[in-house]
C-alpha cells in the first residue's frame, strides 16, 4: 500500500498534466486563428472583367460593346463631396460605342462638324448637349430604330429602342470594368490609357490610341469629357434609386463625366462627375473639350 501510492500519485500528476497540456493547446489553437489571406489588392491589381466583349458593328459601321446587367458600388468615399454616398446600383445590360463619336461620324449623320481640332478621326468637341442628343436621334433613323428623344422637350423614352447619352451609372459602370478602385488601371502609367493635360499637348487625338479598359472601352478617361444623359444633382446620390438610376428629374446642368485632354491626372477617376448646361451661355456651341458616346438597350433576340 505505502509503495504504490506515490505510483498513483505520480500517475495521477502526469495524467493531469497530458490533459492541462492538451487544453492548453487546444485552446491555443482556438484562440490565434490561421492568417486570413489579405483582401485583394485591388488598387494594385484591377479585377478582370468576365465576359466576352467582342465589340459589334452596327448598321452605321460603328463598334458597340455589349455591357452585361450587373451591380457595382457607384461613387467614391475619397472623392469630391457630390461623389457621395457610395452607394449600390444594380444596372439592366446594354449597349455602348467602343469609342468617343468621332467627327467623321458626326459629320455623316448631322451634316456639321462643331470641332475646333479638324480631324475626321478625332472625337468630335465643342458639343452642347443638344447636339449630342440631336445626334443620338440622327443615328437611331438612319438605323431604322426609334428615336429616344423629343427634340421640343429633350425628354428620353427609355422604352425606345434607338441611340441615347448614357445615364450617369451607366456611364460609371462601363468606365469602371469591374474595378471598384478610383481608377481602372491600377498602378500602371494614366499616359498609357488617356490623353490628359500631361500627355495632350493640348489638343484631342484620334479616339482608341490608348489602351482601353477591361470591358474594352477607349478614352474613357481624357480626350473628351462625354455628355451624359442626366441632370447633374450633386445631391442626387444621397437618395439615387438602387435600380437603373436616372439622375435627378430636373435641372440647369447635365452631367458629363471621364476628364479630358485638359484635365490634371488627379481628375482622371471612374466617379469623377462634372456638369454644364446642356446649351452653353450665349454661344452656339459647347466647349472644346466636350464630347460624348452612345449607347442603346440591348436588342431582343
Ligand atoms: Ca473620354
Amino acid at each position: 500500500m505505502n509503495k504504490a501510492l506515490p505510483l498513483i500519485i505520480v500517475t495521477l500528476i502526469a495524467i493531469a498534466g497530458m490533459f492541462f497540456i492538451a487544453k492548453r493547446k487546444s485552446g491555443t489553437d482556438a484562440s490565434v486563428q490561421p492568417a486570413q489571406p489579405a483582401p485583394a489588392q485591388t488598387v494594385n491589381q484591377p479585377e478582370a472583367a468576365p465576359g466576352d466583349f467582342t465589340p459589334i458593328v452596327t448598321k452605321t459601321g460603328l463598334k458597340m460593346t455589349r455591357i452585361p446587367a450587373g451591380e457595382f458600388m457607384m461613387g467614391d468615399s475619397e472623392g469630391a463631396d457630390d461623389e457621395k454616398p457610395v452607394h449600390k446600383v444594380k444596372l439592366d445590360g446594354f449597349l455602348i460605342d467602343v469609342y468617343e463619336v468621332t467627327q467623321e461620324s458626326f459629320q455623316a449623320l448631322t451634316g456639321v462638324n462643331t470641332s475646333k481640332f479638324k480631324d475626321k478621326t478625332g472625337p468630335v468637341e465643342r458639343t452642347r448637349w443638344l447636339d449630342a442628343v440631336m445626334y443620338c436621334n440622327a443615328r437611331s433613323e438612319k438605323e431604322g430604330l426609334t428615336p429616344c428623344y423629343d427634340l421640343k422637350t429633350w425628354v428620353c423614352d427609355f422604352t425606345a429602342d434607338g441611340y441615347r447619352l448614357p445615364t450617369e451609372a451607366e456611364w460609371e459602370y462601363a468606365c469602371r470594368g469591374g474595378v471598384s478602385a478610383s481608377r481602372f488601371f491600377g498602378q500602371e502609367k494614366p499616359e498609357r490609357f488617356a490623353w490628359f493635360r500631361k500627355n495632350s499637348q493640348e489638343t484631342v487625338h484620334p479616339v482608341g490610341e490608348k489602351k482601353p479598359n477591361a470591358f474594352g472601352l477607349y478614352d474613357m478617361y481624357g480626350n473628351v469629357s462625354e455628355w451624359c444623359n442626366d441632370f447633374y444633382d450633386e445631391k442626387y446620390y444621397q437618395n439615387s434609386p438602387e435600380e437603373n438610376p436616372r439622375g435627378a428629374a430636373e435641372g440647369k446642368k447635365r452631367v458629363l463625366r471621364g476628364g479630358n485632354w485638359s484635365s490634371r491626372e488627379k481628375h482622371l477617376r471612374s466617379a469623377k462627375r462634372e456638369a454644364d448646361a446642356p446649351a452653353t451661355g450665349d454661344i452656339c456651341q459647347g466647349y472644346d473639350t466636350y464630347g460624348f458616346r452612345c449607347v442603346r438597350a440591348v436588342p431582343k433576340e
